[in-house]
């Protein structure tokens, strides 16, 4: 292909993307009463395995090369002219949480595996290599801390301690599930092949595009997140014969703690976020006063001075609520990753291009945690926002209309071809 002129106008293959995004959202599909279809494959479970197994033939039929690493990370290789030129990566994560979507991490993994196949089909060669990767338990719904994957593939976590790690739901270890889903890659962690760039494609998951009637989000950082759990230990006891006096009932403090999350919320304000989305009560009986109830509390903020101050007035209060009811407290971090700020040399390309592409741009941080808040320790990283309807996400009805999906992915096809170098 003569380049120049037509790589400029290079498009991907749409109805071939919005496919492959079909394909894999049938796997582990969950459907709802009014149409809605999304996805629930939890990290290391059978549905993951077969998501993974899914996208790895993709990779395969299109000949790249591809590595698995002791964590489970995929990474396929597309090869440049110069094999000792480092990589241009795009990549997200296909796991999901229970009451997924077809579109988020998918969307950035099928996304770079199109734009690698529009490359292909139209003879264009790039001087750097060029990488689409998925990475292990983005999500952290299983196995905390969220983004694991990518963080061991960064030297931010030893693959020992990701490997010992524990699931949420069935204690299981999760390097056994990783062997049994026959994942425990032979290629070391931390990654040796730093890419030279990364780039991942994303729904936004909240309302802010489509309030704004914005196509493309320039994605400027991440947000801090902070996800700590809570034991309440009170007396388990008949809830009939126990008078209130004599009670110490975990329920209690748990239940203050949930509101007072969301009051304190709304009293900082700003980007300040609180959720208790696991409240697992032991042994959730009717009528026995609860032994213990364990509950996981997500703070976030933008600014990490006030996301502090957020979690240190939480734990003040969930002590004091503990005590008042005669229940003890242990808490332990899940996860705890500062805001990150991505390179400004990243953010004004994907300005540019999707602004040469005729798309309207707005500049937000992202409220939700990506894979590329990990890569940005290591390479200059940047991130595309599509629209979510509804602002939706973590909701089986999530949805990103297939105009916005070509826009983004069109939008990353132009980054990684600038960032690779066309030849
Ligand atoms: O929790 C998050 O923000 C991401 O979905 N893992
Ligand atoms: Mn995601
Ligand atoms: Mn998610």
């Amino acid at each position: 292909m003569s380049p120049s002129h037509s790589v400029a106008e290079l498009r991907i293959d749409n109805a071939r993307l919005l496919q492959r995004i079909a394909d894999l959202g049938d796997i582990g599909a969950v459907h709802g009463p009014n149409g809605e279809h999304g996805c629930a494959r939890l990290a290391l479970t059978d549905e993951d395995r077969l998501g993974r197994d899914l996208v790895v033939s993709w990779m395969r039929d299109l000949g790249l090369i591809v590595a698995i690493d002791a964590i489970g990370n995929v990474v396929a290789t597309h090869p440049g002219a110069d094999p000792a030129a480092a990589p241009v990566m795009m990549g997200s994560h296909i796991d999901t949480v229970r009451t997924g979507g077809r579109f988020d991490g998918n969307l950035g993994v099928l996304g770079g595996l199109e734009v690698i196949e529009t490359l292909q089909r139209h003879g264009v060669r790039t001087r750097r290599p060029i990488q689409v990767a998925f990475f292990t338990d983005e999500e952290g719904a299983r196995f905390a801390p969220d983004m694991l994957g990518s963080l061991v593939y960064v030297g931010g976590m030893s693959v020992q301690e990701a490997l010992d790690a524990r699931a949420a739901d069935d204690n299981a270890r999760l390097g056994d599930e990783l062997n049994r889903i026959g994942y425990a890659g032979p290629t070391p962690c931390p990654t040796a092949d730093i890419p030279h760039a990364f780039v991942e494609l994303h729904i936004e998951q909240g309302p802010v595009l489509e309030e704004q009637g914005i196509t493309i989000g320039v994605v400027t950082g991440v947000q801090g997140i902070s996800w700590t759990e809570l034991v309440i230990t009170g007396r388990s006891a008949h809830a009939g014969t126990t008078p209130m006096r004599l009670r110490k009932d975990p329920l209690v403090p748990a239940a203050a703690i949930a509101v007072e999350a969301r009051r304190l919320a709304a009293e900082m304000g700003g980007s300040q976020v609180a959720t208790i989305g696991r409240f697992d009560v032991f042994p959730d009986l009717v009528n026995v006063i609860a032994q213990s109830v364990t509950i996981a509390l997500d703070v976030r903020n933008t600014d990490d001075t006030l996301l502090r101050n957020a979690e240190a007035h939480m734990m003040e209060f969930a002590t004091a609520a503990a005590h008042v009811e005669g229940c003890t407290l242990q808490t332990r971090t899940l996860s705890r990753f500062e805001p990150v700020a991505f390179a400004d040399s990243m953010i004004d390309s994907v300005e540019r291009i999707a602004r040469s592409q005729g798309h309207s741009t707005l500049r937000l941080p992202s409220g939700a945690g990506h894979d590329a808040q990990m890569l940005a320790r290591v390479c200059p990283t940047s991130m595309i926002f599509v629209p979510s309807v509804d602002g939706l996400s973590h909701n089986i009805a999530e949805f990103t209309e297939a105009a916005d999906i070509a826009a983004g992915a069109n939008v990353l096809l132009h980054m990684v071809l600038e960032l690779a170098e066309p030849i």
